[in-house]
């Protein structure tokens, strides 16, 4: 091509960027996503009002990103959010992502197994159920020391989270293991870290006992989507689930509660999980993302792998409609490549789990992790002690939907 016609295209190019609807549209669709306070709703704004972008209808990520907390969402609208194009969605997770929180703070946390294997449920992802044969074996709590020393260590490395996990259906009979338990969460709260625990169901007074004792967050899953849990675990229900996250939220002590995608659930599944999570009382302060670690000798032993673009999908989808939670980029993660896990953290993933292990499979080596946020220039993230980070204020509640929540 000659100098003459590259001068040519490229002046045109210069008219076309400069032509009314590619500036005017590309300025309004930035401060529609970026500014929600400077419409009354976001209805109001001229790009929402246009309805279109360079000839296409607006995304219903766009549409949607004006990070208000709402707690009326339709699953249609989370549908729709979910299959916006990829690159929309991701561009406007990070957009929502910025209006809470520092995007280049990422939380360290460290996850240590408290009590191992032999686990009487048929959760068919895990490694712990005594209804599989795995690698894992029984093993009997670990004592104070081993607990106390492993939340030293995570500290020292960078962690200000610790969370305890105990493969238990619930507390039934550990009366004695659930008093040391207490003792654990006061001791490793006096470290100035958050403490967060995940036993299987609680009742009303357990719930209060650690709440006593200092617990920031209770972590207790729903995996999936209501229709498909029963695919999945038989021998408890989703509303014992629910349960259990009531009987948290009501202690005061913060949920943490997410799933796992890669278990053969559909698109609608995923949907209809961030659905229930997102039309909560009040959303859960922190939301783990899992992809299926497929362990050999589990029932889905043979899943194909998670792709990155639906952990992408997933984390901005429920950043969008829970702005305010800490989105978790949990298990699976050692599975991504660098460039990958920047992409979840773009798409507003704001915590890892650091540390060689999570519960009982390997996780990425530490000092990738760290080499990790040097090249992405991403900082740790301070612990934070408040509870109920999302509980609808006043404001909140007027500028949402206008209706008043529960
Ligand atoms: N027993 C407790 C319970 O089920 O609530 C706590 C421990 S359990 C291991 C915590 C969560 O880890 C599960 O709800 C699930 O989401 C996740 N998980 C377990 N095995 C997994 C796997 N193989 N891949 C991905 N996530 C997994
Ligand atoms: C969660 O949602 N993910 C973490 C934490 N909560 C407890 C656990 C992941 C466990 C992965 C399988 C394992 O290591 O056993
Ligand atoms: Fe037990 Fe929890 Fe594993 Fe289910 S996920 S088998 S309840 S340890």
């Amino acid at each position: 091509m000659s100098l003459t016609s590259l001068r040519s295209l490229s002046t045109r190019a210069i008219k076309a960027t400069n032509s009314t609807s590619a500036l005017q549209y590309s300025a309004r669709w930035y401060t529609a996503a970026s500014s929600p306070a400077k419409f009354a709703t976001i209805d109001e704004s001229p790009r929402v009002k246009a309805q279109m972008t360079f000839g296409r209808e607006v995304s219903p990520a766009a549409r949607n990103a004006h990070g208000e907390l709402r707690y009326d969402w339709q699953k249609e609208e989370i549908d729709a959010i979910y299959h916006s194009p990829i690159m929309e969605l991701l561009y406007h997770g990070a957009n929502v992502h910025r209006l809470h929180f520092d995007p280049l703070a990422v939380q360290q946390c460290t996850l240590l197994s408290i009590k191992t294997g032999g686990c009487s449920e048929d959760c068919k992802y895990c490694p712990q159920s005594s209804n599989y044969s795995t690698v894992v074996k029984a093993q009997k709590m670990l004592d104070t020391g081993e607990v106390l020393d492993a939340a030293r260590a995570a500290k020292a490395a960078g962690s200000t989270r610790f969370c305890m996990g105990a493969a238990w259906r619930d507390l039934a009979g550990r009366k004695s293991n659930f008093k040391k338990i207490v003792g654990f969460v006061k001791e490793i709260r006096a470290m100035d870290m958050e403490v967060c625990c995940t036993l299987g169901m609680l009742n009303d007074e357990q719930a209060g006992q650690l709440k006593e004792a200092g617990l920031t967050a209770y972590n207790h899953n729903l995996d999936t989507s209501r229709e498909y849990y029963p695919k999945i675990i038989t021998t408890r229900s989703y509303d014992e689930r629910l349960e259990t996250i009531s009987k948290v939220r009501e202690a005061g002590i913060n949920v943490c509660s997410g799933g796992i995608i890669g278990l053969g659930e559909t698109d609608t599944d995923r949907v209809g999980m961030l659905h229930t999570l997102s039309t909560m009382p009040s959303h859960p302060e922190s939301v783990p993302v899992n992809a299926l670690l497929a362990v050999e000798g589990t029932p889905l032993e043979k899943q194909e792998p998670v792709k990155v673009w639906d952990m992408v999908r997933m984390i901005a989808t429920a950043r969008i409609v829970m702005p305010k939670t800490m989105i978790r980029l949990s298990a699976g993660r050692v599975r991504f490549t660098e460039p990958e896990q920047a992409l979840c953290f773009m798409a507003g993933a704001n915590s890892i789990f650091t540390g060689d292990k999570l519960l009982t499979t390997p996780n990425n080596k530490f000092n990738a992790d760290q080499q990790m946020f040097d090249t992405l220039g991403l900082v740790p993230k301070a612990a934070s002690f408040k509870v109920d980070l999302t509980e609808p204020s006043e404001s909140a509640e007027k500028s949402c939907c206008g209706s008043k929540h529960a």
